[in-house]
């Protein structure tokens, strides 16, 4: 079955009720960062949802926790970018993915002494948190992040558009980092029933339709020059780099990194037109807590020099600190 057009989907799919919110604080956003010349990374992350019924109780999930993204976004604040954090609601977000479950509360001590009651963070507990604090802080203050958040798969495309519209105007100077699981099928809106689907009416039929391929639009309309990477996930080592130089061909942006589900905290594959690079922790990396996005991120960031040079765009390179630009 062929999936119909980009067109059709966003015809079909209205905006999400918070869209022109959205639309506001990414416009906010950009244009700051423009203004001062600055160097904007689109970071997305998590799994989508395809609801089956419009009160969704039930719906189609992607597996991602949003460990690549949110892990990235850190790096990329590192490198001196400002960064979009468009991410599925509830998923793993920059800084506070290290304190996940108890971790946070295993942290803290409690003192209480008759009405006053003190809370404090353990001594060997400060030394790891302290440097995360800072850099969260750092990057709240200078306005360096903004969070959107989507939940379906329709919320995701509306909020990618718009993002992408928005950076359009920074040219060769935007990062695309397109890290969420976006899910291939969909049940077209008019298909979906309004009310819980009932057992009693027999085992359901849902027909999944393709979603159409949005990288298309992207690269060749909504940001012509930005620096486009996307990921490409597979199961079969066999498909893995086959399949992700074919996308490289076919939507013509500048990257593809390649991970395999099983392996994908240690191993990827960063694929461009004219070559191949494998990054692998070592054994004592993964132990250490090294993570893998400070790799892959460095290289991007040096990609996207190049490609700044080529574009003629002026200061370039990674590293620069934005906090002299910021903010206003
Ligand atoms: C990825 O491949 C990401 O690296 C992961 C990260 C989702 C595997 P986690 O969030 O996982 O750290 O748990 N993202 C892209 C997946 C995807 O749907 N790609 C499409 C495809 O493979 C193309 S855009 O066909």
């Amino acid at each position: 079955m062929t999936s119909g057009s980009w067109e059709e989907f966003f015809a079909i799919h209205l905006p999400p009720p918070d869209f022109e919110d959205n639309r506001s604080l990414l416009k906010e956003f950009c244009e700051r960062h423009e203004h001062y010349g600055n160097k904007i990374v689109l970071v997305t992350s998590g799994g989508t949802t395809v609801p089956l019924e419009h009160n969704t109780v039930r719906f189609v999930d992607n597996f991602s926790a949003g460990t690549r993204g949110s892990a990235s976004t850190e790096y990329f604040l590192e490198h001196g970018y400002a960064v979009i954090f468009m991410h599925r609601q509830k998923s793993l977000e920059p800084f506070t993915r290290h304190f996940t479950g108890q971790k946070l509360l295993d942290m803290l001590d409690i003192q209480e002494r008759g009405p006053n009651t003190t809370i404090t963070v353990k001594p060997d507990s400060v030394d790891v948190l302290a440097p995360i604090l800072l850099r969260y802080k750092a990057a709240h203050a200078a306005g360096a992040i903004l969070h959107v958040s989507f939940t379906t798969v329709s919320e995701y495309f509306w909020l990618l558009r718009a993002a992408c519209e928005c950076l359009a105007n920074l040219g060769p100077r935007a990062v695309l980092y397109l890290a969420a699981a976006v899910s291939d099928f969909y049940v077209p809106k008019d298909c979906v029933p309004t009310h819980k689907i009932q057992s009693e009416s027999g085992p359901p039929i849902i027909q999944l339709h393709l979603v159409p391929k949005m990288l298309a639009p992207l690269v060749n309309l909504w940001v012509p020059t930005a620096y486009v990477v996307s990921f490409k996930l597979e199961t079969d080592e066999n498909l893995l780099v086959p399949k992700a130089r074919a996308a490289l061909e076919k939507y013509k942006h500048k990257m593809v990194v390649g991970n395999m589900l099983q392996t994908r905290h240690h191993r990827v594959i960063m694929v461009t037109p004219d070559a191949t690079q494998e990054i692998i922790l070592t054994r004592e990396e993964v132990h250490a807590g090294v993570d893998i996005e400070s790799s892959i991120v460095l290289e991007i960031v040096r990609a996207h020099a190049e490609h700044l040079r080529g574009a003629g765009a002026g200061a370039a390179a990674g590293g620069a600190d934005w906090a002299p630009r910021e903010p206003r």
